[in-house]
């Protein structure tokens, strides 16, 4: 089992693309979704993090199985449970490519969508994110209403334009999202965090699946009230943002 951060020899050169998923507690799902993400990439150049954020469960013995079987995969894990957001940093710290692709490790986002939006990306130096849209939501009708309300709540109050920041398939570059300040639930607030550096962010529709194993980490007012805070955070970043208008070399 490898839980250094040490990357292993890659044959043939560098990754183009690091998929990043963090997971907690998903050993229904994780190791079927790191082969999913594997065939969907084909032989483009990937590595494939997960990072388990101090899951109690067999996921991390699972995956240490998979690796066997798809080189390409590493393994990290927090020695302490510390939220998604720490842990796709943690990922985007350990990762060799230029290009990050995030995933949730639940499954509900298909990998299929991403060596499109990835390769999108690579073509356009001008962006920084793109992110994804869940075009039919596959969850319960509490958190669609939820996830909805706070979609609306955080667009009118931020103006970043983002119809679902919740979604977790984003593809971004590494140095840009390095420029972003860290804090708790700073993932769904990347095409907002972007624009302040002076990034474009696109958006593409993609598909959702129901989680089939394992619970929601997540539940409605836990979010409600983290989120009030956050976009006051957000909110108060956007007010202190000074723009050069650009930068010339003399
Ligand atoms: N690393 C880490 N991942 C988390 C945490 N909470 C949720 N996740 C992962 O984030 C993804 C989305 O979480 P999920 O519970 O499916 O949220 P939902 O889709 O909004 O119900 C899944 O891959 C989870 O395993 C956490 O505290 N730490
Ligand atoms: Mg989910």
């Amino acid at each position: 089992m490898s839980l250094d951060n040490s990357p292993p020899p890659v044959a043939n050169g560098e990754p183009v693309y690091s998929i990043v998923v963090p997971v907690l507690n998903e050993q229904g799902a994780a190791p079927a979704l790191a082969r999913e993400i594997a065939t969907a990439f084909g032989d483009r150049l990937i590595e494939i993090l997960f990072v388990d954020d101090g899951s109690t469960d067999d996921t991390v013995a699972l995956l240490s199985v998979s690796a066997k079987q798809i080189p390409r995969l590493r393994i990290l894990r927090h020695r302490r449970t510390a939220g998604q957001s720490r842990a796709i940093r943690t990922g985007v710290l350990a990762a060799r490519a230029s290009i990050i692709v995030t995933l949730d490790g639940d499954g509900q986002n298909d990998p299929a969508d991403a060596p499109a939006m990835a390769a999108a990306l690579a073509a356009d130096a001008g962006l920084g994110l793109i992110g994804g849209v869940r075009r039919l939501r596959r969850d319960s009708r509490s958190k669609r209403w939820a996830s909805k309300a706070a979609n609306a709540i955080r667009r009118g109050l931020l103006g970043d334009g983002a119809e679902d920041t919740g979604c977790g398939l984003k593809v971004f570059r590494r140095d840009a999202y390095l420029l972003l300040p860290y804090f708790d639930h700073n993932h769904r607030y990347l095409p907002a965090l972007m624009q302040r550096e002076g990034f474009q962010v696109a958006y593409v529709g993609v598909n959702h699946r129901q989680r089939q194993n394992g619970q929601s980490k997540y539940n409605n007012w836990a979010r409600f009230w983290g989120s009030v805070s956050d976009l006051a955070g957000v909110m108060w970043l956007g007010s202190r943002r000074r723009d050069h208008g650009g930068v010339d070399s003399l």
